[in-house]
């Protein structure tokens, strides 16, 4: 890891006056993370943990696919047995629970769930009825994502989310799903990071279906967040006491120096990053600045579209992992210049929480109507290791700490943030990095199956436990 920065030293236990050992990761008392109604709770999906891809009905994804294409996921990895949760849930679900996370967001596997036809797969739905009946048994705060990149490969067969009609086919799963579950869900999110679906999926060609234009990208987009804004009202008119929203994935662009051509650089980073998903949903247009940046892709748009994209949210899902330093092309974009001697995560991401803290107050400024909060994602990938029974994943304590606190600053500087999801509940198949890069807080030994409780883990259950304990 080219990284000296790498701030350990305040995850690492120590000595202090009394004697005591220093808690590495527990906030400080003055944190709003005391607060006992700050949701703290942990994130998988679908086709990251579940495996069984061929079980009871469900048929192949867009993820399926892909990943066995050589080339397209590191060491050929695939998502076919990944973590066995759906053979493993009950135990997975004692293990969330004994964390003493109250929260679990999770989500569920449309080629699962619904036929070719658009009729429901029994089997696939009473995986997850007994899945979230069991985490309400627990007491936990349910958080559903319908949509986390595992498009049935039908759909794609027939042009995927670059047909209008896949908005309308996801307004139909959404109405099985919240007429089935209604009740277990607290709060349901449609999609899962569509810069991701639409940049990543159409645009670049790194996630499935592998497509790689920028015309695509924008088109995808819309129709993504056509998707979305279509299953709201069907979300509302079927589970009227739960929750509504979608989580964005943000990106922190830095500029690299002072001059104007790279702070123009850096903003047109966060429009392409920020701005292409918030400005519809929450402004009702796309930003023209991204036309500038990516000149001729504006997307076909009906009348009315825009509309049915902005509907009012419950919340704002928010994602963040890192930052980007970019400097101008010397054209009308930006390019990165990534920066030395800071830290990084074994993805090679810069560990950035100031840019975590500064994108939520500037949103707060940006978008009046900005809803309540959820940090849907965050936390890192190290190479853990399991010695003498034991992970200790020092730089992922270190990481959460600084990022919740960054959260509890922006909390401090009038955000209103209700939660904070750690990314991920365990190990899991980490897409085009296949099983490499651990994001767990929970290792998984992947040839038995074995969960072993990492470090962090234990501290953010003691903390859990601490603030339990509080009057
Ligand atoms: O693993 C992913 C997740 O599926 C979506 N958000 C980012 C994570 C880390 O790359």
């Amino acid at each position: 890891m080219a990284n000296d920065a790498f701030a350990v030293s305040d995850a690492r236990p120590s000595a202090v006056s009394n004697g005591a050992l220093a808690d590495p990761f527990s906030p400080p008392a003055d944190s709003s993370l005391w607060r006992k109604n700050f949701l703290l709770g942990a994130a998988t999906a679908s086709y990251q943990i579940e495996g069984a891809v061929n079980e009871d009905g469900r048929l192949p994804s867009i993820w399926d696919t892909f990943s066995a294409k050589p080339g397209k996921v590191l060491a050929g990895d695939t998502g076919a047995v990944a973590c066995d949760h759906y053979h493993r849930w009950e135990a997975d679900i004692e293990l969330l629970a004994s964390l003493g996370l109250e929260g679990y967001r999770l989500s569920i596997a449309w080629p699962r769930v619904m036929d070719a036809a658009g009729l429901p797969n029994r089997k696939g739905l009473d995986f997850y009825k007994r899945l979230l009946n069991r985490l309400k048994e627990k007491g936990m705060t349910t958080s559903v994502t319908l949509y986390h990149w595992d498009l049935p490969q039908h759909l794609e067969d027939r042009g995927g989310w670059l047909n209008r009609d896949t908005a309308y086919r996801f307004a139909d799963y959404a109405d099985l799903m919240s007429r089935e579950l209604a009740g277990t869900v607290d709060a349901w999110a449609t999609l899962n990071e569509p810069w991701c679906s639409a940049y990543l999926g159409y645009g670049n060609g790194h996630h499935a279906p592998g497509l790689a234009d920028g015309r695509f990208a924008t088109q995808a987009m819309h129709h993504l967040l056509l998707a979305h804004g279509l299953a709201i009202p069907v979300l509302r008119a079927n589970d009227p006491a739960s929750q509504k929203g979608i989580v964005a994935n943000i990106g922190r662009g830095t500029a690299n120096s002072d001059s104007a051509a790279d702070q123009r650089a850096a903003h047109l980073f966060e429009v392409q990053h920020n701005a292409w998903i918030l400005d519809p949903l929450l402004k009702g247009a796309y930003p023209q600045d991204l036309f500038e940046l990516w000149p001729g892709t504006e997307p076909l748009v009906l009348d009315g579209d825009m509309q049915t994209i902005s509907a009012p949210l419950d919340f704002l899902g928010i994602n963040y992992y890192f930052r980007t330093n970019v400097a101008s092309d010397g054209a009308h974009g930006f390019r990165d210049v990534p920066l030395e001697g800071v830290e990084r995560t074994q993805m090679g991401w810069e560990v950035h929480p100031d840019g975590l803290r500064d994108l939520l107050i500037g949103f707060n400024r940006t978008y009046r109507n900005l809803p309540p909060i959820y940090i849907t994602e965050n936390g890192m990938a190290s190479d853990d290791k399991v010695i003498d029974g034991h992970v200790d994943d020092t730089q992922r304590i270190s990481f959460l700490k600084r990022h919740l606190a960054a959260v509890d600053q922006a909390i401090k500087a009038g955000v209103d943030i209700r939660g904070y999801f750690l990314w991920s509940l365990m190990d899991n198949f980490e897409w085009a990095f296949g099983y490499e890069r651990r994001f767990g807080v929970v290792h998984v030994d992947y040839s038995t199956q074995k969960r072993t409780v990492k470090r962090s883990a234990e501290l953010v259950a003691k903390f859990l436990k601490e603030r339990k304990a509080q009057a």
